[in-house]
């Protein structure tokens, strides 16, 4: 690959013409834009102690009153693309957010897509387009674009939760904007009874083709942690020589993925399993659902237990070792696959 031309080779007076006309040159620039071979990537392998942000989190509780803060979040971003940013990856945000006893988020409804995994407390709920979904460890919830959603604590101990949201694409598109609400009437009726065997479809009268699904089409909100984890048990048991032993959350009247952007997975490591992920090109985000496990990227190698976040970049192979030799772990995954397959630019390299 030969060496193009450079800005300074240009003379100033051709240059301040350029710029005068809204014009750049596009030989200094195009290496930069099309690397050869790979993509250049912001994104660093970044590792986030759940014992670590807890207490700065319980801190926000004090110093924050929830009229000052609506979500009170820490963000958990990314220093390759500047922490002011707020950006895991190029496509996803997360956040821990903190609702103490008695509080109440208030109803609003954003573009972004968002969902919540459940990391500790009892008592609270959600409630997405009228649907009280509630809160417990490891359950993910999901508020897709354009739905109202408030959160709500009943409990007596604070409760903590994981925000993934495509935020930095529907900003970078400038989209992102918000609604605020009042206070959600709830109906009757959930989709994680509804929807709770696979296998089968709620068909009211034999509708199913005109009529699918209520909630603008996301019949599904909550995906409780118990039915995912007894999935994956029930995999491991049943195939032995599977390697990979994930589920993927989707939508149960389409087959396909949960929201538009990003993906959610869970994955089970046997006692004592090292598993390799393909280098594809999306970013990934691992969160310790139970146990713990070590996820190797690129050469750092972060210890995660349980309630622990870590990204890896896009283009990059990821090895996660299940650190105990007597019980499963699991883990719950997130990734920007749907979004690379919109674009067309989805890959797998092996
Ligand atoms: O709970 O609705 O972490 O609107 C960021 C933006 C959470 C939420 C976030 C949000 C929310």
């Amino acid at each position: 690959m030969h060496e193009l031309g450079r800005l300074e080779d240009l003379p100033q007076d051709y240059r301040d013409e350029l710029t005068a006309l809204n014009l750049v040159p596009l030989w200094p620039s195009l290496r930069a834009v099309l690397p050869p071979g790979v993509p250049t990537r912001k994104t660093a392998p970044t590792f986030w102690s759940y014992q670590s942000l807890r207490p700065l989190l319980m801190r926000a509780g004090e110093l924050t009153p929830m009229e000052k803060a609506e979500r009170r979040v820490l963000v958990l971003a990314n220093p390759g693309h500047g922490l002011e940013n707020m950006k895991a990856s190029p496509a996803m945000y997360l956040g821990m957010q903190l609702l103490l006893p008695g509080e109440w988020a208030p109803s609003h409804r954003h573009t972004p897509n968002a969902v919540r995994m459940i990391v500790e407390g009892e008592g609270a709920y959600t409630t997405v387009d009228g649907e009280r979904c509630p809160m417990s460890r490891g359950d993910l919830i999901l508020t897709p674009t354009g739905l109202w959603h408030e959160h709500e604590h009943a409990g007596t101990e604070p409760v903590v939760w994981l925000d993934v949201l495509d935020l930095p694409v529907i900003y970078y598109a400038e989209t992102s904007y918000a609604i605020e609400g009042k206070r959600q009437a709830v109906k009757p009726g959930h989709g994680d009874q509804a929807y709770a065997r696979g296998g089968v479809l709620p068909t009211p009268l034999f509708q199913r083709d005109s009529e699918r699904s209520s909630r603008n089409g996301y019949p599904m909100l909550r995906y409780p942690w118990a039915d995912a984890k007894a999935a994956l048990l029930a995999m491991a048991t049943d195939r032995p020589e599977l390697e990979a032993v994930q589920v993927t959350y989707v939508n149960p009247e389409t087959g396909v993925d949960a929201q538009n952007n990003l993906g959610f997975y869970a994955l089970m490591l046997r006692p004592g399993q090292t598993l390799r992920l393909p280098a594809r090109s999306p970013s990934c985000v691992f969160h310790q659902i139970e146990g713990g496990a070590d996820v190797a990227i690129d050469g750092n190698t972060f210890t995660l237990a349980e309630a622990d976040t870590c990204c890896a970049p896009g283009y990059t192979a990821v090895t996660l070792t299940n650190r105990s030799a007597s019980a499963p772990a699991f883990v719950f995954m997130a990734d920007e696959a749907p979004f690379h397959r919109k674009l067309g630019v989805y890959e797998n390299r092996g």
